[in-house]
Protein backbone atom coordinates (compact mmCIF):
# COMPACT_ATOMS: atom_id res chain seq x y z
CA UNK A 1 0.00 0.00 0.00
CA UNK A 2 1.47 3.24 -1.12
CA UNK A 3 0.31 6.86 -0.85
CA UNK A 4 -1.62 6.44 2.27
CA UNK A 5 -2.11 10.27 3.54
CA UNK A 6 -0.63 10.26 6.98
CA UNK A 7 -3.62 11.82 8.97
CA UNK A 8 -5.58 10.24 11.19
CA UNK A 9 -8.65 9.16 10.03
CA UNK A 10 -7.67 8.24 6.21
CA UNK A 11 -8.39 4.72 5.43
CA UNK A 12 -7.95 1.97 2.62
CA UNK A 13 -11.17 -0.57 2.56
CA UNK A 14 -11.43 -3.95 1.55
CA UNK A 15 -14.18 -6.94 0.60
CA UNK A 16 -13.37 -9.84 2.59
CA UNK A 17 -14.13 -12.99 0.27
CA UNK A 18 -15.63 -16.58 2.09
CA UNK A 19 -17.49 -18.61 0.19
CA UNK A 20 -18.80 -20.53 3.37
CA UNK A 21 -22.20 -19.21 4.76
CA UNK A 22 -23.79 -18.52 8.20
CA UNK A 23 -20.80 -19.15 11.21
CA UNK A 24 -18.26 -20.27 8.83
CA UNK A 25 -17.90 -17.16 7.21
CA UNK A 26 -15.63 -14.84 8.54
CA UNK A 27 -16.44 -13.90 11.64
CA UNK A 28 -13.16 -12.16 12.87
CA UNK A 29 -10.47 -9.89 11.84
CA UNK A 30 -7.04 -8.83 13.65
CA UNK A 31 -4.51 -6.24 12.60
CA UNK A 32 -0.72 -6.25 13.85
CA UNK A 33 0.69 -4.23 14.85
CA UNK A 34 -2.07 -1.51 15.73
CA UNK A 35 -0.59 1.46 17.20
CA UNK A 36 -1.23 3.49 13.54
CA UNK A 37 -4.09 1.79 12.13
CA UNK A 38 -7.56 0.16 13.32
CA UNK A 39 -10.28 -1.85 11.55
CA UNK A 40 -13.46 -1.01 11.11
CA UNK A 41 -16.14 -3.19 9.74
CA UNK A 42 -18.56 -1.24 7.28
CA UNK A 43 -21.88 -2.43 6.03
CA UNK A 44 -22.90 -1.56 2.45
CA UNK A 45 -27.37 -0.53 1.61
CA UNK A 46 -27.15 -4.25 0.27
CA UNK A 47 -26.27 -5.87 3.28
CA UNK A 48 -22.44 -6.90 2.23
CA UNK A 49 -19.60 -6.01 4.32
CA UNK A 50 -16.25 -4.72 3.68
CA UNK A 51 -12.70 -3.94 6.00
CA UNK A 52 -11.69 -0.35 6.12
CA UNK A 53 -8.04 -0.30 7.64
CA UNK A 54 -8.00 3.46 9.46
CA UNK A 55 -5.32 5.63 10.67
CA UNK A 56 -5.40 6.66 13.85
CA UNK A 57 -2.18 8.01 14.78
CA UNK A 58 -0.24 10.11 12.45
CA UNK A 59 2.03 8.54 10.70
CA UNK A 60 5.92 10.22 10.77
CA UNK A 61 8.68 9.48 7.60
CA UNK A 62 11.19 11.07 9.71
CA UNK A 63 10.75 8.30 12.40
CA UNK A 64 9.25 5.34 10.13
CA UNK A 65 9.35 5.39 6.90
CA UNK A 66 8.14 2.15 6.19
CA UNK A 67 5.46 0.12 8.65
CA UNK A 68 4.72 -3.93 7.56
CA UNK A 69 1.66 -5.46 9.00
CA UNK A 70 -0.50 -8.35 8.81
CA UNK A 71 -3.83 -8.90 8.48
CA UNK A 72 -5.69 -11.70 9.68
CA UNK A 73 -9.52 -13.07 8.88
CA UNK A 74 -10.30 -15.90 10.43
CA UNK A 75 -13.91 -18.14 10.31
CA UNK A 76 -16.06 -19.20 12.98
CA UNK A 77 -15.61 -22.99 11.64
CA UNK A 78 -14.30 -25.72 13.53
CA UNK A 79 -11.47 -26.03 13.73
CA UNK A 80 -11.20 -22.51 12.41
CA UNK A 81 -9.55 -21.21 8.84
CA UNK A 82 -7.72 -18.13 8.66
CA UNK A 83 -6.44 -15.74 5.85
CA UNK A 84 -3.19 -13.80 6.11
CA UNK A 85 -2.24 -10.78 4.54
CA UNK A 86 0.45 -8.83 4.37
CA UNK A 87 0.58 -5.02 4.03
CA UNK A 88 3.27 -2.73 3.57
CA UNK A 89 3.44 1.04 3.57
CA UNK A 90 5.60 3.24 2.74
CA UNK A 91 5.45 6.49 3.96
CA UNK A 92 6.06 9.97 1.67
CA UNK A 93 7.13 12.53 2.61
CA UNK A 94 6.09 16.03 3.12
CA UNK A 95 7.87 18.95 4.04
CA UNK A 96 6.85 19.44 7.42
CA UNK A 97 10.41 20.14 8.29
CA UNK A 98 12.65 23.42 8.88
CA UNK A 99 16.22 23.69 7.91
CA UNK A 100 18.13 24.10 11.58
CA UNK A 101 21.76 26.14 11.75
CA UNK A 102 24.52 24.09 12.72
CA UNK A 103 25.39 27.59 14.76
CA UNK A 104 23.53 30.43 15.88
CA UNK A 105 26.68 32.49 15.26
CA UNK A 106 29.57 31.86 13.45
CA UNK A 107 32.77 33.79 13.98
CA UNK A 108 35.73 34.04 11.33
CA UNK A 109 39.03 36.10 11.25
CA UNK A 110 40.23 37.39 7.30
CA UNK A 111 43.41 39.50 6.44
CA UNK A 112 42.60 43.12 5.09
CA UNK A 113 42.96 43.09 1.26
CA UNK A 114 42.88 39.42 1.36
CA UNK A 115 42.54 37.74 -2.69
CA UNK A 116 38.92 37.95 -4.18
CA UNK A 117 37.24 34.42 -3.79
CA UNK A 118 39.00 33.73 -0.44
CA UNK A 119 36.86 31.53 1.60
CA UNK A 120 36.20 33.09 4.62
CA UNK A 121 33.77 30.35 6.53
CA UNK A 122 31.21 28.07 5.64
CA UNK A 123 27.31 27.73 7.34
CA UNK A 124 25.74 24.72 7.22
CA UNK A 125 21.76 23.63 8.00
CA UNK A 126 20.18 20.22 8.26
CA UNK A 127 16.54 19.93 6.74
CA UNK A 128 15.40 16.40 8.28
CA UNK A 129 12.82 16.11 5.13
CA UNK A 130 13.87 13.96 1.90
CA UNK A 131 14.95 14.40 -1.28
CA UNK A 132 13.68 18.26 -2.72
CA UNK A 133 12.26 19.02 1.27
CA UNK A 134 15.19 18.37 2.36
CA UNK A 135 17.51 20.83 0.52
CA UNK A 136 18.95 23.84 1.71
CA UNK A 137 19.00 27.22 -0.02
CA UNK A 138 21.91 30.13 1.76
CA UNK A 139 21.27 33.45 1.16
CA UNK A 140 21.90 36.93 2.74
CA UNK A 141 19.29 38.66 4.54
CA UNK A 142 19.05 42.11 6.12
CA UNK A 143 22.68 42.87 4.86
CA UNK A 144 23.81 46.39 3.99
CA UNK A 145 24.52 47.46 0.25
CA UNK A 146 28.41 47.54 1.07
CA UNK A 147 28.30 44.24 2.75
CA UNK A 148 27.04 42.84 -0.23
CA UNK A 149 29.89 44.11 -2.51
CA UNK A 150 32.25 42.67 -0.22
CA UNK A 151 30.69 39.67 0.12
CA UNK A 152 28.86 36.72 -1.40
CA UNK A 153 27.61 33.39 0.23
CA UNK A 154 27.08 30.22 -1.70
CA UNK A 155 23.67 29.46 -2.50
CA UNK A 156 24.53 25.65 -2.18
CA UNK A 157 27.40 25.02 -0.08
CA UNK A 158 26.84 28.00 2.25
CA UNK A 159 30.79 28.99 1.52
CA UNK A 160 31.08 32.97 2.16
CA UNK A 161 33.81 34.46 -0.01
CA UNK A 162 35.21 37.80 -0.53
CA UNK A 163 34.09 39.51 -3.54
CA UNK A 164 35.66 43.15 -2.93
CA UNK A 165 38.61 44.95 -1.31
CA UNK A 166 38.84 44.81 3.08
CA UNK A 167 40.49 47.75 4.27
CA UNK A 168 40.84 47.11 7.97
CA UNK A 169 41.30 51.18 8.63
CA UNK A 170 37.96 51.64 7.01
CA UNK A 171 35.62 48.33 8.56
CA UNK A 172 37.30 45.89 11.10
CA UNK A 173 34.07 44.20 11.65
CA UNK A 174 31.46 42.87 9.53
CA UNK A 175 28.22 41.08 10.86
CA UNK A 176 26.58 38.71 7.79
CA UNK A 177 22.66 37.46 8.21
CA UNK A 178 22.19 34.48 6.49
CA UNK A 179 18.92 32.75 5.60
CA UNK A 180 19.11 28.81 4.92
CA UNK A 181 15.66 27.82 3.12
CA UNK A 182 14.46 25.09 2.16
CA UNK A 183 12.01 25.03 -0.88
CA UNK A 184 9.23 25.43 1.23
CA UNK A 185 8.72 28.39 3.49
CA UNK A 186 10.31 27.25 6.33
CA UNK A 187 13.94 28.93 7.03
CA UNK A 188 16.40 29.40 9.70
CA UNK A 189 19.05 32.47 10.23
CA UNK A 190 22.41 32.47 11.75
CA UNK A 191 24.59 35.11 12.29
CA UNK A 192 28.47 34.92 10.63
CA UNK A 193 30.74 38.04 12.70
CA UNK A 194 33.79 38.33 10.44
CA UNK A 195 36.61 40.27 12.09
CA UNK A 196 39.26 42.05 9.35
CA UNK A 197 42.79 41.68 10.89
CA UNK A 198 45.28 44.42 10.12
CA UNK A 199 48.17 44.33 7.47
CA UNK A 200 51.37 46.58 7.49
CA UNK A 201 49.76 48.26 4.33
CA UNK A 202 49.99 52.16 5.33
CA UNK A 203 53.76 54.33 5.29
CA UNK A 204 54.30 56.75 8.45
CA UNK A 205 52.92 60.31 7.06
CA UNK A 206 55.00 63.25 8.67
CA UNK A 207 53.27 66.61 9.03
CA UNK A 208 55.60 69.46 9.96
CA UNK A 209 53.59 72.09 12.31
CA UNK A 210 55.66 74.52 13.12
CA UNK A 211 59.00 75.73 12.21
CA UNK A 212 61.60 78.71 12.91
CA UNK A 213 63.76 79.00 9.57
CA UNK A 214 66.29 80.84 11.88
CA UNK A 215 67.41 80.48 15.09
CA UNK A 216 69.64 82.73 17.36
CA UNK A 217 73.76 81.69 17.56
CA UNK A 218 72.96 81.86 21.42
CA UNK A 219 69.73 79.86 21.85
CA UNK A 220 69.64 77.54 24.59
CA UNK A 221 70.21 74.05 24.32
CA UNK A 222 66.72 72.64 24.52
CA UNK A 223 65.04 75.57 22.79
CA UNK A 224 62.57 73.91 20.22
CA UNK A 225 63.06 74.37 16.56
CA UNK A 226 60.79 72.51 14.95
CA UNK A 227 57.30 70.61 15.67
CA UNK A 228 56.26 67.72 13.85
CA UNK A 229 53.28 65.09 13.88
CA UNK A 230 53.91 61.29 12.45
CA UNK A 231 50.88 59.28 12.01
CA UNK A 232 50.95 55.65 10.98
CA UNK A 233 46.58 54.25 10.09
CA UNK A 234 48.13 50.51 10.73
CA UNK A 235 47.57 49.37 14.45
CA UNK A 236 49.65 47.89 16.70
CA UNK A 237 52.84 46.64 15.97
CA UNK A 238 52.16 47.89 11.88
CA UNK A 239 51.50 51.40 13.65
CA UNK A 240 54.71 51.99 15.44
CA UNK A 241 56.75 54.56 14.45
CA UNK A 242 60.55 55.33 15.02
CA UNK A 243 61.98 58.72 14.44
CA UNK A 244 65.38 59.78 13.72
CA UNK A 245 67.61 62.44 12.44
CA UNK A 246 71.15 62.39 11.03
CA UNK A 247 73.75 62.12 13.74
CA UNK A 248 76.54 65.13 12.66
CA UNK A 249 73.74 67.23 13.59
CA UNK A 250 73.46 69.67 16.84
CA UNK A 251 69.56 68.71 16.97
CA UNK A 252 68.31 65.91 19.01
CA UNK A 253 64.44 64.85 18.14
CA UNK A 254 62.48 63.57 20.93
CA UNK A 255 58.76 63.24 22.01
CA UNK A 256 56.64 65.96 23.31
CA UNK A 257 54.73 63.59 25.18
CA UNK A 258 57.43 62.02 26.64
CA UNK A 259 60.35 65.22 27.19
CA UNK A 260 63.71 63.91 27.39
CA UNK A 261 63.21 60.45 25.62
CA UNK A 262 65.67 59.46 23.38
CA UNK A 263 65.82 59.90 19.84
CA UNK A 264 64.44 56.61 17.95
CA UNK A 265 62.02 56.56 20.99
CA UNK A 266 58.82 54.72 19.71
CA UNK A 267 55.69 55.87 19.53
CA UNK A 268 53.05 54.49 22.07
CA UNK A 269 51.12 51.71 21.28
CA UNK A 270 48.05 53.80 22.50
CA UNK A 271 48.44 56.80 20.63
CA UNK A 272 48.43 57.14 16.85
CA UNK A 273 49.49 60.84 16.85
CA UNK A 274 52.47 61.91 18.39
CA UNK A 275 54.33 65.63 18.06
CA UNK A 276 58.45 65.29 17.61
CA UNK A 277 60.32 68.20 18.84
CA UNK A 278 63.75 69.13 17.00
CA UNK A 279 65.87 70.81 19.81
CA UNK A 280 69.16 72.20 20.21
CA UNK A 281 71.51 69.60 21.92
CA UNK A 282 74.46 71.86 22.41
CA1 LIG B 1 8.85 15.23 6.24
CA1 LIG C 1 12.10 20.84 4.89
CA1 LIG D 1 44.37 49.07 4.57
CA1 LIG E 1 46.54 48.14 7.71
Amino acid sequence: LQNMHSRPGCSQSWVPQDSDVAINDIQKYTLKPSDHFKLEMQSQPDGSQFVEMVLITPLDREKDEEHALVLVASDGGAPPRSGTARIHITVLDVNDNAPVCSKQVYKAEVQENSPLGTVVTAVSATDADKGVNGEVAYSFSRVSKETKQLFDVDSKTGQIKITGSLDYERSKSYQLNVLASDHGSSSDTCKVIIQVTDVNDNSPIIQLMSFSSTISEDALPGTTVAVINVHDEDSERNGLVECSINNDLPFKIESSLMPGSPINCRKPQTGRCLKWAYRMEK
